[in-house]
């Protein structure tokens, strides 16, 4: 079972990361990203997939053309974990 970050981690964890925000209704954290073309975008995607398998913890997200909207909660702990701060910290070193 994950445990849920407490406010202070969050807030601490948050701090670390670049670009996601807060989405207080899920307990969760989110970004979007935009690309040359869907190409782009779709790659990009491709290449979340296979860090989210890796991680076992997998993204709620949506691509319209060369946009990428993620967002990251754990569902086994109903909110925000360590989990998605990691899968977060991996999604953004894929951009460099
Ligand atoms: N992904 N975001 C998210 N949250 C989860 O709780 C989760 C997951 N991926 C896989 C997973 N849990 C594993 O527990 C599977 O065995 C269900």
């Amino acid at each position: 079972m994950t445990a849920k970050l407490t406010a202070a981690e969050r807030t601490a964890a948050l701090a670390e990361l670049t670009g996601w925000t807060v989405v207080p209704e899920r307990d969760a954290i989110r970004k979007s990203f935009k690309f040359g073309d869907f190409v782009g975008a779709f790659g990009f995607m491709t290449r979340v997939a296979l860090l989210a398998e890796k991680a076992d913890h997998h993204p709620e997200w949506s691509n319209v053309y060369n946009r990428v909207e993620i967002l990251l909660t754990t569902h086994d702990a109903s909110g925000l974990s360590a989990r998605d701060v990691a899968l977060a910290k991996a999604i953004d070193a894929l951009l460099g």
